[in-house]
């Protein structure tokens, strides 16, 4: 059996914390390889961003069309695609070409604020993306943004998932992870039925990467085989496991940690010796352990 693939479109974080240098490590974490369409660069490290640039519209497309006509897509995931232009080309990829479930993380902001969408494209999201996608993953301020509903108790997050099920998405996530409580809940409707995600909300501000490495989840277990509502609750475990093992980066906002789950799959893989001689400086599992 080939390995499964999933394919991100997203920009590139240089911290290393989210976009799609966090889908990859998600993929990985998940078992199935991971291909990448870049869509923006950004410059950023733990403090914040400080300036991005998109690339052209047809170089994205591009990226898209030649892994999917080679290698083949199981699955795929948008991030940050920075422009109303970006999305055309990339709505347009996924209605012309095979590319499996489609899971919509409508990135905006960074979680210092700062802008990774140009205004201008929120319709763009709208009109053209959600209607391809099997899966969108929006957080409050995304949701106030899309449908102009503030999030902040039940009844207005299952009002907002009716307003974002009505833009054409097969699944909505109304993520609960910037409201309070002591876990971390998300509703998940189908256009009928409500669920919900829940998980302990983790004490820590070192969550930087955390949506995308959700959705990333999700897109894996999609491109693995599962359906969508076993995928979603499969990534809610995953991206709670990572949080509990995110850990302090320079002087701001530390990412997620994808280390446990490397560790739980590679353990007993290797006689001490070789784990000793492939990683001299000490083992894994001191690394996970130095965490947050
Ligand atoms: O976490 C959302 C996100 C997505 N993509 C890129 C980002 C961020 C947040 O900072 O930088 C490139």
């Amino acid at each position: 059996m080939p390995i499964p693939t999933a394919l991100t479109v997203a920009g590139s974080d240089s911290g290393g914390g989210a976009g799609l240098q966090a889908d990859l490590k998600t993929f990985l974490a998940c078992r199935v390889h991971g291909l990448c369409a870049v869509t923006a660069v950004t410059v950023q490290n733990s403090l914040g961003v400080s300036r991005f640039h998109e690339l052209p519209p047809s170089l994205v497309y591009e990226q898209i069309e030649s892994v999917v006509v080679d290698i083949g897509v199981g699955a795929v995931k948008t991030g940050m695609l920075a422009t109303a232009a970006v999305i055309e080309v990339v709505a347009d990829a996924f209605a012309r070409l095979p590319v499996g479930p489609v899971v919509v993380d409508p990135v905006a902001a960074s979680q210092h604020g700062d802008a990774l969408l140009r205004p201008d494209a929120l319709e763009a999201v709208r009109d053209r993306l959600f209607p391809l996608a099997t899966v969108v993953t929006p957080n409050v301020s995304e949701i106030a943004l899309l449908t102009g509903i503030h999030v902040d108790d039940d009844v207005s997050a299952r009002e907002a998932a009716h307003a974002l099920h009505e833009l054409g998405p097969q699944l909505v996530v109304v993520k609960g992870g910037h409201r309070d409580g002591v876990d971390a809940v998300d509703l998940v409707f189908d256009g009928v039925t409500f669920s919900e995600l829940s998980a302990p909300r983790s004490a820590t501000t070192h969550s930087h990467g955390s949506g995308d490495t959700f959705a990333a989840a999700t897109c894996a277990a999609l491109a693995r085989g599962a359906d969508p509502v076993n995928a979603l609750g499969s990534a809610k475990l995953f991206v709670s496991r990572a949080i509990a093992g995110s850990f302090a980066l320079g002087a701001g906002l530390g990412p997620v940690g994808h280390f446990w789950r490397i560790r739980e799959l590679t353990e007993g893989w290797l006689d001490d010796a070789t784990a000793a001689e492939l990683s001299p400086a000490g083992r894994l599992d001191a690394v996970v352990e130095g965490g947050s």
